[in-house]
């Protein structure tokens, strides 16, 4: 199909009338696309058809993007058509974003989350923090290049249980460890709970940069953060009584 027509198609197709299936490969191809409403309007019909927000994330964006992913890693798509494809999850991902963050629980304990400096993928660390406010955690998202000034200024002005890191980049990812041994060197390390996750990352690199615990996904950092919370609250009620 020539790319007018393509243009034409995407035109006339009313989503609707899709079959799931259908309609998850229009949402895929729409992603690849770059197609920003398109992905909105699809997910808002999986919604509407009973799809509950975590499928249309996990089944859809998520697989979507590792579509993107493995094309971008061939050399078949480059940085700005990419780009397009994250700024369509983005926005299908704030149509998610209420559904999953329950709005009215009770915090179950804070976190500080930013991608490392020299770092600007935020797609993965912005799911980790619509899945930790969905299971009850306050979140402060400091967002993308982050030195590691901001990372302690922001622990210093919030007070969080946890502080969590994202890197996409093999060179990014060392930067964990300038971050955690800094806080070291404050003598503030063992006051929180560090988190790092990414997909270049895994449970070896976490243990040897000093982290609390590597999490490979959103679901998997909500798991550790509630069980290392509580494990400290734990701790803390039997020190104290
Ligand atoms: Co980039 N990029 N990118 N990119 N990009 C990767 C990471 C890459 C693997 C692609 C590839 O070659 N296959 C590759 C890295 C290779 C490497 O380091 N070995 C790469 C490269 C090379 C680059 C550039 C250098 C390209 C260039 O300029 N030549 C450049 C670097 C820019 C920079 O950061 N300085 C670059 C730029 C970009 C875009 C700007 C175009 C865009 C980012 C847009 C954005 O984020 N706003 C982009 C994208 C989208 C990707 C891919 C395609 C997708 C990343 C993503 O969003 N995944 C990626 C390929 C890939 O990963 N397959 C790629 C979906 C997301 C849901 O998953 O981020 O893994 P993920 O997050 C997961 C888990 O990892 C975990 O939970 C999340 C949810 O389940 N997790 C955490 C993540 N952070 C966590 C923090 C936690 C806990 C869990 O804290 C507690």
């Amino acid at each position: 199909m020539s790319n007018v027509e393509e243009l034409q198609y995407e035109e006339e197709l009313d989503l609707s009338t899709l079959t799931d299936d259908e309609l998850v490969e229009q949402m895929f191809d729409d992603m690849y696309n770059g197609l920003h409403d398109e992905l909105i309007e699809g997910t808002d019909i999986l919604l509407e058809r009973g799809w509950a927000a975590d499928k249309v994330l996990n089944d859809v964006l998520v697989a979507g993007m590792a579509i993107v992913g493995a094309d971008f890693r061939d050399g078949i798509l480059f940085v700005p058509e990419v780009l397009s494809a994250a700024n369509a999850m983005k926005g299908a991902m704030a149509v998610l974003r209420p559904l999953l963050a329950e709005t009215g629980v009770e915090s179950i304990g804070k976190i500080v989350i930013g991608t490392v400096k020299g770092d600007i993928h935020d797609i993965g660390k912005n799911l980790v923090s619509m899945m930790m406010e969905g299971a009850g955690f306050e979140v402060i998202d400091i967002g993308i290049n982050n030195p590691v000034e901001n990372y302690l200024e922001a622990l210093e002005k919030h007070k969080p249980d946890i502080l969590g890191m994202s890197a996409l980049l093999t060179t990014t990812m060392p930067y964990m460890k300038v971050v955690i041994d800094t806080m070291k060197e404050k003598g503030i390390r063992d006051d929180y709970i560090v988190l790092v996750g990414g997909a270049p990352l895994n449970e070896e690199f976490g243990e040897a940069v000093g982290a609390d615990g590597y999490c490979r996904d959103a679901a998997i950092a909500v798991d550790i953060a509630k069980s290392l919370v509580a494990e400290r609250r734990g701790m803390a009620q039997a020190a104290f009584g």
